[in-house]
This record gives structure tokens, C-alpha cells and sequence, in this order.
């Protein structure tokens, strides 16, 4: 060994750079040097070292039969070596240095959620994209094979897919509360659809509203300088009143106020900023139908965010477009893409339009709001505002039932979970769920702890450098856990406990702690109703009740559960207590 100094410090340096970097990681970390960052999420640690001492090994071979031939040379090359392999490992250290004060793979209890401090000195832009009874297995990126979803497929090729995403909630109003107020069911202060009555022929009563004290999402990055605006389905309050989209934080409002006046995607009028746009050429009477809402939706919200000076403030978009919730209805061109032999006729009925060709149209539903997303990506890009801005795909729900001509057996909406709409089975709230944060989310990869609607609240004010409160959120910043996501060494996920409460299909009660999810139905009529017990690691589609051998558990979530929760201001929406003190029999 003619440079055996050299050889030393260069075997020295070459695995300190991986073991430095595997330090910032295990800490929570985003800032790392990106080569060994990669080594190590492909091989692991030990795969990681390995690797760089055998190439470590080589050049050292090199150097010495290099020498033999040109000693100077050798020499030159074997020092240059070692200062190759020192300069990442003094990279590495300053940026060790800089999370010196970061406690190790901290515990969720541990991380406060707070305006993040190493946020960009730019404010990101921010677009939430809602699907409305969107299932869980309804992108082809899921598993869906009736119909593909390419633009949404891409979005998730550059995030991160969580795939046990969570909604706030199994029908509409009360999942867009829990997401716009980072606030699960027990805390919500709407819980459930509660219809007004339409004051007039021609006008629509909309939902209980969302009250004044609630804090929404729009209001809290308003406050910080954004420009905010709601398209879409809203379902929290009509015009004046204090569910107001305009009183609730958002500067600008497209769409339907009112879920009932969204069951018909050719409607007479849409709401634009408080007053009514006519959509002249549509005429439910008639079926004259040429104005399709969802196409006029998502070219206001192209427009939107398309069309920024380079000195305007920072947005956020809440795009909740109306599909693909039924009635059927999807412009003749799209249905004709994916036009079937076997797609039997839905004669109506039930206040829904029957539709010729229900499956293709289902179909084209789902992938006209895929060709949505990619008009918002598009505008994005062309808008110079791409890198700048964090995109969020989810949906208010889990896929719906069999009705108004929809066929869950034919799309799998759920990809094979139990449940669905309406209930608090996996099916009725798993949904899809990507997030693509530039320079924050490892493209294409997965994140398998369960994350939910109201989670994105917190997440996204602390993007955005807003201090949310803990006490104000039920809801984790999820930024350390998007940013692990896919690498062998993260933060750990947090061994939390999700709620859901239902007043509908009897009222409902469920919990998520770990992979054990309980299930109470039946509450309204027995608020001290048996609870299910099943293990979502060994049963995913909850088939199997194991209540009966885990009785102490079952006290537990029992406790738990009713703990979670206060009273909703709402009666309709409200559950019984039942007693926490009930021990379940053995
Ligand atoms: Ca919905």
C-alpha cells in the first residue's frame, strides 16, 4: 500500500457522509446531501455503507495500480480522492449542526404544531382539489381498471400517495367542515347534511351553516396575506348568512352553495361572489342541457391561478368540484370514450334522471374531473407558478351506493373495502389522497401512516408560516411525515387515535388506534351499543370481529371514544353519550 494515510482518511470520509446524512433523516430532517439521501432510502443503512466502502475500495485499487505504473499520479489521484470524499462530509456536518437542537425521531406528543421555521421566505401557493364521493379505489394510480386517470396519476408521480387517507367524515357537508377547520367529528361544528328549506321556487336553502366561530382555513391564510377562493360544491351556508363562503375566509366564491341545487351539473345558474349567474341554454325542463357546471368551474379555476402578476400575493384555491356525486350526467364527448356493449339502462326514479348508458357515463365523470386536474396543473405551469405551489387531491368520502344508476360492483369504488358512503366502514371514508409539496414531497413515493381531511389544516398554515394553535386542531402538521415519505428511516408515525361520529344510518361511532379500528352502530337507538373490534392489518376489508378477545381494548376505545367528542350544537346531529364507566363483558 503505497498511500496508506490517504486510504485511511478516504474510507474515513466516505462513510461518515452516510452516517451523517442518516442522522438528519432519523431526526425528521429534509435537508440533507441529496446523493447519499438517495443510497440510503434505496438500500437502507447497512446497504448504504456497503456500497460506499466497496466503491471506496475500487478507486483505492485504482490508485495503487496506477502508482505502480506513474507513482506521481497515483499520488495525485489518491490525494484528490480524499478531498473528493471530505467536502459532502463537511457538508453534511453544517447541516447537522443546523438540527442540532432537534430531539431524535420525535414522538407525536412532541411535535407541536406551529409556524414552521424553516418554511421558504416565499409563501407557497396552496390548491386543495375535493372530489365529491370519490372512492378510495377510483384512480387507476389505486387500482381502478374500468377507466384510467392519467392526470391525477401524474400529480402522485410527483408527491407522495398516501394510501390510508382518511375524510373527515362519510357524506359532504361535514367533510368539508373538518377539512376547511382541521377539527374531526367530535369537535365539528357541522356534522352531518342538514337541509333548509328553499325559501323560494327558485332559490335554494342550503345546509345548516357553519357557524361564525369556526376558523377556517381561508380565514387563516387570508389573514396572512393570501388571496383566497372557493369553487365549487360549498354545502356550509348560503348567501348573507354566517356560513357564507365570503364571511368564512374566502375572497371568492364560484359555484353551488346549496348541495341540492349541485344534484343537477346543467343547473339554470351558478353562484358567482354572492349573487346568481344565469346559465342561459339550460333548462331542466326541457333537458336542454349545452353549459356543463363542472367544465365552467374548473376554467374559473384555471383562470384563477393562471393568470397571477409576478407581484401578486400568494393564493389559495379550494377546487371542490361537483363530481363524480350523481345525478349521472357527463357531456356527450366523454361518454363516448368510453361507450360499452354492456352498460344496461338506469330508468330513474327516486328523484334521479335516468341515463342511457350509466357506466360509460360514470366513467366519464371521474375522467372529466381527472382532465380538470390537468387543466390546474397546465394553468399552473403556464402561470410560471408550478414550483411555487402545494397540491392536495382528495375526496369528501368513500365511494357511493348502489344508486341513481351507479354500480359498485362493476368500478370496485372501494377497491374491495368494506362499506361505503353513509357508513363508517373503511368504504365510507378512505379516500384517495396525494400531496405534491415542491421540495418537500420525495416524488413517487407512498406514505402508509393513516393521515386525514382535518390533518390539512395544520399542515398546510404551517406551510404557509401561519401559527395554528394545538389546542385549535385536532389535526397534525404532517410535513416531517410527508417528507419521510417512502425512506426506511423517518420520523415515527404517531400512535394517535382517529374519530369519526355519524347521527346517520342509526348513528355511528368509529376509532382508528393503530391498526385496530372500533365500531359502534346502532348509538341513537343504544348509546351503550356493543363496539366491533377489527384488526385493519390482518383484515383490511373488516370482516371478522375480534371484540370478543380483546374485551379490555374494547372498554378502552369505548372510553376513548366518547372522550374525543362534545356535544354538537346541532341536535339532528348529535349523538347520545353513553356511559365511558361501562365495563364490556368478557
Ligand atoms: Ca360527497
Amino acid at each position: 500500500m503505497l498511500h496508506e494515510n490517504a486510504y485511511i482518511a478516504f474510507v474515513f470520509f466516505s462513510c461518515c457522509d452516510i452516517v451523517l446524512t442518516w442522522v438528519i433523516l432519523r431526526k425528521g430532517g429534509t435537508e440533507v446531501n441529496p446523493v447519499a439521501a438517495v443510497v440510503i432510502r434505496d438500500w437502507g443503512l447497512p446497504g448504504a455503507v456497503a456500497f460506499k466502502f466497496s466503491l471506496t475500495l475500487f478507486v483505492i485499487v485504482l490508485c495503487e495500480v496506477i502508482s505502480r505504473i506513474r507513482p506521481r499520479t497515483g499520488r495525485t489521484l489518491a490525494i484528490a480522492s480524499v478531498l473528493v470524499s471530505a467536502s459532502p462530509v463537511i457538508w453534511s456536518g453544517v447541516l447537522l449542526a443546523r438540527h442540532a437542537g432537534e430531539p431524535s425521531e420525535p414522538a407525536v406528543t412532541q411535535l407541536p404544531v406551529r409556524a414552521s421555521t424553516t418554511a421558504a421566505p416565499l409563501q407557497p401557493n396552496i390548491v386543495v382539489i375535493l372530489a365529491d364521493d370519490l372512492g378510495w379505489g377510483e384512480l387507476s394510480c389505486q387500482g381502478q381498471r374500468r377507466f384510467a386517470t392519467p392526470s391525477i396519476d401524474a400529480l402522485a408521480a410527483e408527491g407522495v400517495r398516501c394510501v390510508q387517507g382518511y375524510s373527515g367524515s362519510t357524506v359532504c357537508a361535514p367533510s368539508r367542515c373538518a377539512l376547511l377547520t382541521g377539527l374531526h367529528m367530535g369537535h365539528a361544528a357541522v356534522r352531518d347534511n342538514i337541509e333548509r328549506p328553499n325559501p323560494s321556487k327558485d332559490e335554494f336553502g342550503g345546509q345548516a351553516p357553519m357557524p361564525a366561530s369556526a376558523i377556517t382555513l381561508g380565514e387563516r391564510l387570508q389573514r396572512a396575506g393570501y388571496e383566497t377562493a372557493f369553487i365549487g360544491k360549498w354545502g356550509l351556508g348560503t348567501t348573507g348568512g354566517e356560513g357564507d363562503p365570503l364571511t368564512q375566509g374566502f375572497d371568492r366564491f364560484y359555484g353551488y352553495l346549496c348541495q341540492r341545487h349541485a344534484h343537477n351539473l346543467y343547473p339554470t345558474h351558478l353562484i358567482r361572489d354572492g349573487g346568481r349567474g344565469e346559465l342561459a341554454g339550460n333548462d331542466p325542463a326541457t333537458r336542454a342541457e349545452s353549459r356543463y357546471a363542472p367544465d365552467l368551474m374548473a376554467d374559473e379555476a384555471a383562470a384563477f391561478v393562471g393568470s397571477r402578476a409576478p407581484d401578486a400575493p400568494p393564493f389559495l384555491l379550494v377546487f371542490a368540484s361537483p363530481l363524480p356525486h350523481l345525478a349521472l350526467q357527463a357531456p356527450p364527448d366523454e361518454v363516448a370514450r368510453h361507450a360499452l356493449a354492456d352498460d344496461p339502462p338506469y330508468e330513474g326514479g327516486k328523484g334521479y334522471l335516468p341515463c342511457t348508458q350509466p357506466r360509460a357515463t360514470y366513467a366519464a365523470m371521474v375522467t372529466r374531473l381527472d382532465r380538470h386536474v390537468g387543466a390546474i396543473v397546465g394553468a399552473l405551469k403556464s402561470g410560471g407558478q408550478w414550483e411555487r405551489t402545494i397540491v392536495v387531491f382528495t375526496s369528501d368520502n368513500g365511494s357511493t351506493f348502489a344508486i341513481g344508476g351507479y354500480d359498485p360492483t362493476w368500478f370496485d369504488g372501494t377497491g374491495g373495502l368494506r362499506g361505503h358512503k353513509t357508513n363508517l366502514h373503511e368504504g365510507g371514508i378512505r379516500v384517495p389522497y396525494i400531496v405534491r409539496w415542491p421540495g418537500v414531497t420525495p416524488p413517487g413515493s407512498t406514505l402508509s401512516m393513516p393521515v386525514t381531511g382535518w390533518d390539512l389544516a395544520p399542515t398546510l398554515c404551517a406551510a404557509a408560516g401561519v401559527a395554528m394553535p394545538v389546542a385549535e386542531t385536532d389535526g397534525l402538521d404532517l410535513r416531517p411525515w410527508l417528507a419521510a415519505a417512502g425512506a426506511p428511516i423517518g420520523p415515527t408515525p404517531p400512535d394517535r387515535t382517529l374519530y369519526w361520529e355519524f347521527a346517520g344510518g342509526g348513528g355511528q361511532r368509529a376509532m382508528r388506534l393503530g391498526d385496530w379500528k372500533a365500531m359502534q352502530k346502532g348509538v341513537r337507538k343504544d348509546p351503550d351499543a356493543p363496539i366491533e373490534l377489527f384488526d385493519l392489518a390482518k383484515d383490511p376489508a373488516e370482516t371478522t370481529d375480534v371484540s370478543a378477545a380483546h374485551r379490555e381494548l374494547v372498554s378502552e376505545l369505548r372510553q376513548r371514544m366518547i372522550a374525543q367528542r362534545m356535544q354538537a350544537d346541532e341536535p339532528a346531529s348529535d349523538l347520545p353519550w353513553g356511559d365511558p364507566a361501562r365495563i364490556d363483558p368478557r
